[in-house]
């Protein structure tokens, strides 16, 4: 006789998608794409943002006025998908943390469920954003994660900027700022409404890339239910990087700069990682 094996991964998986069907099919996602300089990623970016099982999908891309013509890519690809591509033309390089401030209220304003920051060089791959917006229903933010079990860095990494990004995460951010977020650099994360309207975003200052650190941190410091879902960052295909020494610094000294401007954090951080199966 054969005992029922137990088939609990497929059951996992019918569970899952069922759950993500039901959520999904309820949430209105705003996906935000800050770019600049990205004229030969943004297209495909979006194709395959589109190609994702979620319903009611608007994405909205904003550029600082790209020198390659990514802002004309954008207003072409607005034309070809009204009412699921949208633009939002800034005068200038003005960072990525007002960037995703304007995204996130204009989300808000047009009435989104689930809001989405995502990079749009394909480091942030398209493919977790189901995964992502399933988990919704448990949680207020889910943080796609490079440091947690299950999460990688792309081997063509250099040694140097492997260790820094550990360093900065696991040593210098913790240690300041007391977080328990293991990624608390990630720039891939997953908002719910709730969330997003707890968040004071008038007082979020930082604008680099240290933005992603104070978001963290006032998730932590607000009580919100954090999911860190591992994931799998490659480095950009195309384009060049942003992210140069001294803007690495900057974000390195600003750290200092939250931990004064916000005082201690007190004690409610909810950070919880997803598990993966062996
Ligand atoms: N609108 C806007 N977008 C920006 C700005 N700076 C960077 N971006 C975009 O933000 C995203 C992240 O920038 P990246 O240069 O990839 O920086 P990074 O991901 O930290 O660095 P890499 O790991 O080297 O890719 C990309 O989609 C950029 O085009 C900015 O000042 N304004
Ligand atoms: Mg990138």
């Amino acid at each position: 006789m054969r005992l029922c094996t137990c088939r609990g991964p497929e059951l996992a998986k019918l569970t899952f998608g069922f759950a993500s069907a039901i959520i999904g099919a309820l949430m209105t996602t705003f996906i935000i794409l800050p770019t600049y300089n990205e004229a030969q990623n943004l297209a495909p970016m979006v194709t395959q943002l589109l190609a994702q099982p979620l319903p009611d999908v608007h994405i909205l891309v904003i550029d600082d006025n790209s020198q390659d013509g990514t802002g004309i890519i954008a207003d072409e690809l607005c034309e070809r998908y009204p009412q699921r591509v949208f633009v939002m033309h800034r005068a200038g390089k003005l960072g990525l943390g007002t960037a995703y401030i304007a995204g996130f209220r204009y989300a808000l304003e047009h009435g989104a469920d689930c809001i989405i920051q995502m990079d749009c060089d394909f480091s942030h791959s398209p493919a977790y954003l189901p995964h992502f917006v399933a988990r919704l229903g448990e949680y207020d933010v889910v943080v796609g994660s490079r440091y947690v079990p299950g999460g990688k860095l792309d081997p063509r990494w250099s040694g140097w900027r492997y260790w820094l990004s550990k360093w900065a995460n696991s040593v210098w951010v913790r240690f300041i700022l007391g977080t328990q977020v293991r990624d608390a650099t990630a720039g891939f994360k997953c908002w719910s409404r709730r969330a997003l309207e707890r968040i004071p975003l008038e007082a979020v200052r930082s604008n680099g890339y240290v933005f992603q650190v104070e978001m963290a941190y006032l998730c932590e410091k607000l009580g919100l239910r954090v999911l860190e879902y591992p994931i799998f960052f490659e480095d950009r295909r195309i384009g060049q990087s942003k992210m140069t020494v001294p803007v690495k610094l900057e974000a390195a000294w600003r750290v200092l700069e939250i931990r004064l401007r916000y005082g201690g954090l007190a004690h409610s951080a909810r950070v919880e990682y997803q598990r993966v199966s062996a």
